[in-house]
């Protein structure tokens, strides 16, 4: 048996139950088969494959907490702090029922290749909990962060890791965790990215995952003879990811008539109205059945069907696993030109390889959302200097970056013979810095 399929078998052995880490591992082990198959008595003896998949620390803890009607309730708290190689662990905190520790873990591999990707000194890592935000009080959200701060403050710090938001936490949830850490601490630090302005935040993190997955994407297709300017797009999802890639693509000109939360999807052939989206999920936290208030003609749909919307460019920008084998038949049926992904690992690795086999440009999400982290690591750095940079100057670099991480993953793919397959060299392109800063640390 290979090093490569060796190192996979144990893995998946080693790690039972743990679905999503499973399939993360087995995508980056396939493309890095190349190289490591080039050099594997080398990579073996030095196990590589078995230091990059095992978690440096990993650790979980109870989040009790006490609800408006006085009942104590308890959660799931955990925080995988997988590689710092390149930099200190940094990665958003998740909170949403479904996390368990293979979601933080498939997580957090992801993050370590998506870091290295955007050329800044950040080492992977992710958290989280199976808490609900969705239909708390403001009072019942901060009692939880404050709970859950009081334990992860231990583990944490602004040059040792430093987590930010993903799915159910935005600025409301990093600014009661953030009090809480200051509280406990007494430190006033960039332990958290994703703050307000006005206690450390940087502008344009907000904006920064949406937009870069629309620089990125605009980068590719203009290298490929097209544009965003007048294209037909598919968006699901409609939180922070979705929302500032609606807003990006329509500034570029293109017209984006779909997207989805939890419950349904709303189709809207004259493009989506995005201040009644912001104003939907961003003020009233409500759902997309409110949105035909606002667009009497859209379509609102129970359930899930975005990826059957004729389109030229798709961006699934909600969870993993959400594009499945069928979604991808339908994309290509309709004549789909470009699939990035906004979301992590949001398309399955059969529905992946259907789309490459049928000349869709893919690009995965651990290159085309790395404008999220990139930006968090801009906003570490105006920490560390004190100082806040314009919308304009954070806008400006993130936008280079986006374009340099698309021209790394094609110079990598090509290197390989593997030209146009962005899952390739987005692996390779990642893995490599990151093997280099962990060889020449020696063995730890
Ligand atoms: P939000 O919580 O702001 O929004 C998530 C959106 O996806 C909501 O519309 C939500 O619907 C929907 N959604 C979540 N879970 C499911 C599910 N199981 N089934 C169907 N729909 C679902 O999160 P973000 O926008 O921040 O994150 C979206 C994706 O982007 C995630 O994969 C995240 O890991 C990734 N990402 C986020 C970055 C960031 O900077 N925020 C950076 C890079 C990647 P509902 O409101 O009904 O729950
Ligand atoms: O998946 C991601 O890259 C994020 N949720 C953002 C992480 C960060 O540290 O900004």
């Amino acid at each position: 048996m290979s090093y490569v399929d060796d190192v996979l078998a144990r893995v998946i052995a080693k790690n039972p139950s743990e679905p999503e880490f499973h399939q993360a591992v087995t995508e980056v082990f396939e493309s890095l088969r190349p190289v490591i198959e080039a050099n594997e008595d080398f990579y073996k003896r030095e196990a590589i494959l078995e230091r990059i998949t095992e978690p440096e620390r990993m650790i979980k803890f109870r989040v009790p907490w006490v609800d408006d009607q006085g009942q104590v309730q308890v959660n799931m708290g955990i925080r995988v702090q997988f590689n710092s190689a390149i930099g200190p662990y940094k990665g958003g905190l998740r909170f949403h029922p479904s996390v368990n520790q293979g979601i933080i873990k498939f997580l957090g591999f992801e993050q370590i290749f998506k870091n290295s990707l955007t050329g800044l000194p950040i080492g992977g890592g992710k958290g989280g909990s199976d808490f609900d935000p969705k239909g708390k009080s403001d009072r019942e959200v901060m009692a939880f962060c404050q709970s859950f701060m009081t334990e992860l403050c231990k583990y944490i710090g602004a040059d040792e890791d430093v987590p930010a938001g993903d799915i159910g936490v935005g600025g409301r949830e990093i600014g009661y965790m953030y009090g809480q850490y200051k509280r406990i601490t007494g430190l006033y630090e960039g332990v958290l990215t994703g703050k307000g302005l006005t206690y450390g935040g940087s502008l344009a993190r907000t904006e920064a995952t949406g937009y870069g997955l629309v620089y990125l994407t605009d980068e590719l297709l203009k290298c490929h003879g097209e544009s965003m300017e007048g294209k037909t797009i598919v968006v699901s999802g409609a939180g922070n990811v979705a929302i500032y890639a609606i807003e990006k693509a329509q500034q570029l000109g293109g017209k984006v008539v779909t997207c989805s939360d939890s419950t349904g999807w709303v189709y809207d052939p004259d493009g989506i109205d995005l201040e009644a989206l912001k104003e939907i999920k961003e003020v009233n936290r409500a759902r997309l059945t409110e949105y035909k208030k606002y667009r009497p003609d859209s379509e609102y749909h129970e359930g899930r069907g975005v990826w059957q919307i004729k389109c030229d460019v798709a961006l699934p920008c909600a969870t993993q696993n959400e594009l499945l084998i069928d979604d991808a038949k339908q994309l290509v049926a309709n004549g789909v030109m470009a699939v990035c992904e906004g979301a992590n690992m949001p398309t399955t690795l059969d529905a992946t390889q259907y789309l490459q086999e049928n000349g869709v440009l893919f690009v995965p999400g651990k290159a085309s959302n790395a404008g999220g982290v990139a930006t968090s690591a801009l906003e570490m750095s105006q920490n560390s200097e004190r100082l806040s940079w314009t919308f304009e100057e954070v806008d400006s670099k993130l936008q280079s970056i986006m374009v340099n991480i698309y021209h790394n993953i094609d110079e990598a793919a090509k290197r390989y013979g593997k030209e146009g397959d962005y899952v390739t060299g987005a692996n390779i392109a990642g893995f490599e810095k990151v093997v280099e800063a962990m060889l020449a640390q020696g063995i730890c």
